[in-house]
């Protein structure tokens, strides 16, 4: 089997089996998402995106549209610069559950040789799922993606997480599609770093727009807590910033992308250093839950039903055995030379 290392320095040669490694690379991710930490090891000089940027909202607001809109006008900019989707989303066009139309859209970038498109489906899966999404996104900047677009529906507690793990959030919002009290419970206000108001086409659109405004405006003020000496209040090491932005947008006339665009080269400017930071801290996250998954696999075998493990754990309901004892026993096994 080839390893990892000789799998990356073929995707990163740009030689004609290139596009092959790093697609098995990113399988290798989703399959075996602990393999993650070896990936890593192996990628310390490699390079980085520019922008990771996490597209978030409920289903339907319109975000592999404007994930879309986003990628082209990208590729216009930066015509030499690679560029990767992942789409963690069950009806993502991506993932091939939507509209005819849709997906004749996105086969626009599916033969653009510089677009990388990845699609998860997050439904049925058992964990590792969030460390997936990880490695693949690895996997795109070590390829030389300068951007990477990761599209997740704003539902469970992985999806969130996994936008959250990029530079910068993206809440998109629609008319029609719940409104802003919604969204400060399902935590999306708070996640988000900058927002659009999808759907500008639509009458109600300019409504939402100032609600949220509006909304965004209070939680900023009562988080910052700048009704009293803000300085005093303030933690040292947040940079304060100006509240998120919501800009009005059309992803299906293509209004507002240009100044959305604008507006997201000037972050990954202004943060740059920042992200490259943080990105260090995230891996030696990514590795203690490389370390989880793989422990979790293999107390998963030991108890699995191939195993004796349906008697010990009978063992435990009949009293015979505590689950303490059960639990040491099983990390001693582990543990034992085989
Ligand atoms: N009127 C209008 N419809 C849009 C706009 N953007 C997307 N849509 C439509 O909204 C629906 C959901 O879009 P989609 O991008 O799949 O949303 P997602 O579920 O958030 O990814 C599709 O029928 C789109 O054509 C827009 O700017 N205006
Ligand atoms: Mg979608």
């Amino acid at each position: 089997m080839t390893s990892l290392e000789d799998m990356s320095a073929e995707a990163r040669s740009g030689g004609p089996l290139a596009q092959r490694a790093a697609a098995r690379l990113m399988t290798i991710m989703t399959d075996q998402p602990q393999r993650l930490a070896e990936l890593l090891a192996g990628s310390r000089d490699w390079p980085q995106p520019r922008l990771v940027l996490g597209i978030t909202g409920a289903p339907g607001s319109g975000k592999s549209t404007l994930t879309d809109r986003i990628a082209t006008e990208v590729r216009r900019r930066r015509p030499d610069s690679r560029l990767g989707i992942l789409a963690v989303d069950p009806s993502s066009p991506f993932t091939g559950g939507a509209l005819l139309g849709d997906r004749v859209r996105m086969m626009r970038h599916a033969t653009d040789p510089q677009v990388f498109i990845r699609s998860l489906a997050s439904r049925g899966r058992l964990g590792g799922l969030a460390l997936g999404a990880k490695g693949v996104v690895r996997v795109m900047g070590l390829i030389g993606c300068e951007t990477v677009i990761v599209e997740t529906v704003g539902v469970g507690q992985s999806e969130v997480e996994i936008a959250g793990n990029a530079d910068l959030v993206l809440v998109v919002l629609a008319p029609g599609q719940g409104d802003t009290v919604q969204m400060l419970k399902a935590g999306l206000m708070e996640a988000g770093e900058l927002f659009v108001v999808n759907k500008a086409d639509r009458p109600d659109a300019e409504r939402l727009h100032q609600q949220l405004l509006t909304a965004l405006e209070t939680s900023y003020f009562a988080r910052h807590d700048l009704s009293f000496g803000a300085d005093e209040k303030m933690d040292c090491n947040e940079v304060l910033t100006d509240p998120p932005k919501v800009l009005l947008c059309s992803a299906a006339e293509d209004q507002g992308i240009a100044e959305l665009v604008d507006e997201l080269e000037r972050l990954a400017e202004l943060n740059a250093e920042r992200w490259l930071a943080r990105r260090e801290e995230q891996a030696v996250e990514e590795v203690r839950q490389a370390v989880i998954e793989e422990v979790r696999l293999r107390v998963l075998h030991a108890v699995g039903d191939n195993n004796g493990g349906p008697a010990r754990l009978r063992g435990v309901l009949a009293g015979s055995e505590s689950l303490d004892t059960l639990v040491d026993n099983v990390l001693v096994e582990l543990a034992a030379p085989n």
